[in-house]
């Protein structure tokens, strides 16, 4: 028995099914988490999310910015990108069911592994603020207005990158988004927790007066290994209890795995089949 967590797969369904039989992934026997945006961009989203969906006894998952914004294009709140590669999700005759699935998603995981140790999973990272539990509970909030019947005011007001900054008496949607955005999308922030959304690109480039989100001294979720994805430029990364596992599949680099239980890390190559040929 053993419990992996694997980095974003964006619809790279073809690497999604190498990297499982390199581990002999065992759906009886073994518990898999993934970290986020399971979906878009990539050619297999449609079939990543279904394999999700038939695998509940043994998948966890938390939802990514792409995952949201897949709900938000599906309603039709959003427009696609040009990049999107979600229409096969929308078009297919049970992709209301998967969509729903993937709504009832929480956006954070504090579970314990086989030899009892605790872990937390979100896709991009927590606020210095915020202790484990504080975090779950703050998810929590999101989750219900995700699962409430108006979820489309949420999904409609999600977006945008204010406020940039946690404070405790934050209320509506400005709370809601500072949770979605701190969850989904941050990579870095100041030593308060200004938040900046912005830069995607590697460590060494950092703008001044910003740090990597685990980085922050006194950060109050530093003693819970906290599983994430969502830097791709990042790569794999393990710094303060924190292991970062998006290697970029989709842009030709790897797809990742760590096994909770051993720290092993296994990875697979991407697959040119998961990329979708760019309109001409
Ligand atoms: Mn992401």
């Amino acid at each position: 028995m053993a419990t992996y967590a694997i980095g974003d797969i964006q619809g790279c369904y073809n690497a999604f099914i190498a990297l499982l039989n390199q581990l002999q992934f065992n759906p009886k026997a073994d518990q898999l988490r993934l970290v986020g945006d399971l979906i878009n961009r990539g050619g297999g989203s449609l079939e990543v999310l279904r394999w999700c969906y038939q695998h509940q006894s043994c998948v966890k998952v938390v939802l990514g910015n792409h995952d949201l914004h897949a709900l938000a294009v599906a309603h039709e709140l959003k427009k696609a990108h040009k990049s999107d590669t979600l229409h096969a999700i929308i078009d297919a005759h049970d992709g209301t069911e998967l969509l729903t699935w993937l709504r009832n998603q929480p956006l954070m995981l504090v579970d314990r592994d086989e030899h009892q140790n605790d872990y937390a999973v979100i896709h991009a990272g927590l606020l210095p603020q915020w202790s484990i539990q504080n975090a779950l509970a703050y998810a929590h909030e999101v989750e219900a207005a995700l699962q409430a019947d108006d979820y489309r005011d949420f999904l409609t007001q999600m977006y945008g990158n204010t406020p940039n900054i946690w404070q405790d008496d934050l209320i509506g949607m400005d709370r809601l988004r500072v949770i979605t955005n701190a969850m989904t999308r941050m990579r870095i922030c100041r030593a308060g927790g200004e938040m900046e959304f912005a830069f995607k690109g590697e460590l060494q480039n950092v703008p001044a007066g910003y740090m990597p989100w685990f980085k922050v001294a006194n950060r109050q979720s530093q003693a819970t290994k906290i599983l994430c994805g969502h830097w791709s430029a990042l790569g794999l990364s393990q710094h303060n209890n924190v292991i970062s596992l998006d290697t970029g599949c989709l842009w030709g680099g790897q797809l990742t795995a760590i096994c909770l239980e051993t720290a092993v890390i296994t990875q697979v190559q991407h697959d040119a089949r998961d990329f979708v040929a760019k309109p001409v």
